[in-house]
């Protein structure tokens, strides 16, 4: 019941947001779909859900240093928000400038911004470095950013920032990822970029990363929310995204309120023949066992 009162008024705040924007002819995927989402689609195949193995997510104490990646907070100027903004950035083990790296863009949820990921129990640096240890990674920096695109991008925002949620394509595109390109060794193509993150992060995600082909080929959602777009929304033209986008991958828990975000895309894929993968975390909720497996997962399957 709770939850569902909770949902309500997420709702109504996503109505609201859309309602007091500027007027924009774009689709702007998850703004348009009713009040109270969609309704679930019957029939999913799930893909098998394969457990991680024991401790992919526990500090090794032996690792050494030279072989733990670091995190570091950097500031950039965002043209559309009109702020210095912030992220962190997990730069892997021996990270050296004379290489070149992939760059993933891990994005958090509704009630983080970002720290979210570091701080809140993903052990995204943990996951990373295992990864490394164990050779089951490509070279890449992972790049967590405050997905709020507002002057006040605080975690308070809560709900009320739904509608910040789906403005951060610009600051992005617009200036993230210029930032990152130019002050990191990164490949800046398609091929090398990434972008995954969980729940309103899952949903920006798909959004971003389906609706901009040319510069994800990598496409992440973990537990996506109520702003995921419809499907039909995110696949236009389903022959281009078989052609240009290379992994489109999801994860959520089987007891989540939320499920139906991501099996209704997986529905449509399935029903068009559109490779995804959408695994079913059997009695998990929205939490981040979740996540961390998707990340997990994730980047293994990706830069390859
Ligand atoms: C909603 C339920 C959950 C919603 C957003 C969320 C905007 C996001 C949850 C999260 O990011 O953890 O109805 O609407």
């Amino acid at each position: 019941m709770k939850r569902n009162i909770l949902f309500a008024a997420a709702m109504l705040c996503i109505a609201a947001a859309a309602n007091a924007q500027e007027p924009d002819t774009r689709i702007r995927p998850g703004m348009g779909m009713g009040m109270f989402g969609a309704p679930q689609a019957t029939n999913v195949n799930f893909d098998p859900y394969v457990e991680a193995p024991a401790g992919f997510d526990q500090e090794r104490p032996k690792l050494k240093a030279k072989k733990r990646g670091r995190v570091e907070l950097i500031e950039y100027k965002s043209e559309s928000v009109g702020t210095v903004r912030k992220a962190n950035v997990y730069l892997p083990p021996k990270y050296n400038p004379k290489k070149k790296y992939s760059v993933l863009y891990l994005l958090h949820g509704i009630g983080g911004d970002e720290w979210e990921w570091m701080n809140d129990g993903g052990v995204p640096n943990i996951i990373m470095d295992n990864l490394y240890a164990d050779k089951k990674a490509e070279p890449m920096i992972v790049v967590m950013p405050n997905g709020r695109a507002a002057v006040n991008d605080s975690r308070s925002g809560g709900y009320g920032s739904a509608g910040a949620f789906g403005e951060f394509d610009k600051d992005l595109i617009g200036s993230l990822m210029p930032y990152i390109n130019s002050h990191y060794s990164v490949y800046t193509d398609k091929m090398h970029t990434a972008i995954a993150g969980l729940s309103m992060g899952g949903g920006q995600s798909l959004n971003f990363g389906l609706g901009n082909m040319d510069k994800f080929a990598y496409v992440g959602g973990f537990s996506s929310a109520p702003n995921t777009g419809r499907p039909q929304q995110l696949i236009p033209d389903v022959e281009k995204t078989k052609k240009e986008n290379k992994l489109l991958w999801m994860v959520c828990g089987g007891a989540d309120g939320l499920m139906s975000n991501s099996s209704n895309l997986k529905a449509f894929c399935d029903e068009n023949g559109v490779p995804c993968t959408l695994i079913n975390y059997p009695d998990e909720g929205h939490n981040f066992t979740v996540w961390k497996y998707g990340l997990y997962n994730f980047a293994q399957l990706i830069f390859k």
